[in-house]
């Protein structure tokens, strides 16, 4: 049994990462799926924040309640293979995962909202919501899809100006390259987001090679396809 315990829901979201990242670590993690989707765990009275992905470390007590706190703990205190090498490193990393997280934030998570109905007081509602309420589901689902390219733009002229490769921070693959890669798939092959896909008329990434090439960088790292297994086309979103 191991000592780690790691609560997330039954989605790629922000868990399937963390759960790639320890398979390339080696670091066994007993998941917990929480309240309302699963009943080992429940974020509201049991994460300190109310949110997860959560994690207790129980070989010393520390308790996590930030994916990028987890990531980095995971990474440092169970060296492998996408320990950042140097401070400079480390510093480009948690960068990077910052891009994806915001766009994660402000784009994923708003679409979960329309994929699943979720219509109470959140994180988002001054953002979403309000579309919501002036134009309903469409320019909702318009506004969003315009964000997704604003963002990847950046990111994908980014690369392309600094010869960013085949990782983003370089030759090594980085936590943060992990959770692009998510982020990219789900939007490719989950069934929930083939309401972003339609409104790119079909291909949501086909302006942007440079980052569907870190993908499949990533994608050929020992370990990555059984750690992923079939999620991307079984979860919702
Ligand atoms: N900064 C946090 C954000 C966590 C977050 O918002 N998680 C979502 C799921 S991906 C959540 O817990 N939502 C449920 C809620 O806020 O009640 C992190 O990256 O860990």
């Amino acid at each position: 049994m191991s000592n780690i315990d790691l609560a997330y829901l039954p989605i790629v979201g922000r868990g399937l990462q963390i759960n790639i990242i320890c398979a390339l670590h080696d670091i066994k993690v007993n998941l917990l799926m929480t309240k309302p989707m699963g009943e080992d765990f429940d974020k509201n009275t049991e994460a300190p924040f109310g949110t997860i992905p959560w994690l207790k470390d129980h070989s010393n007590g520390i308790e996590l309640n930030d994916s990028l706190a987890i990531v980095q703990y995971l990474t440092n205190k169970y060296q492998g293979v996408l320990t950042p090498t140097s401070t400079e490193n480390a510093a480009l990393s948690a960068m990077y995962w910052s891009w994806a997280q915001d766009y994660y934030s402000f784009v994923l998570s708003p679409f979960h909202d329309i994929i699943t109905g979720h219509n109470e007081t959140f994180w988002r509602n001054l953002r979403l919501t309000d579309t919501l309420a002036e134009g309903g589901k469409e320019l909702g689902v318009s506004n969003l899809t315009k964000l997704h390219h604003k963002r990847l733009q950046y990111l994908e002229n980014h690369i392309n100006k600094k010869n960013l490769g085949p990782f983003v921070t370089g030759e090594q693959c980085s936590y943060a390259d992990i959770f692009i890669y998510t982020c990219v798939r789900t939007v490719q092959h989950t069934g929930g987001f083939e309401i972003l896909r339609e409104a790119c008329e079909g291909d949501a990434f086909k302006d942007y090679p440079s980052i569907l090439k870190i993908c499949d960088e990533v994608e050929k790292l020992p370990k990555i396809i059984e750690a992923v297994g079939s999620k991307f086309k079984d979860c919702p979103i």
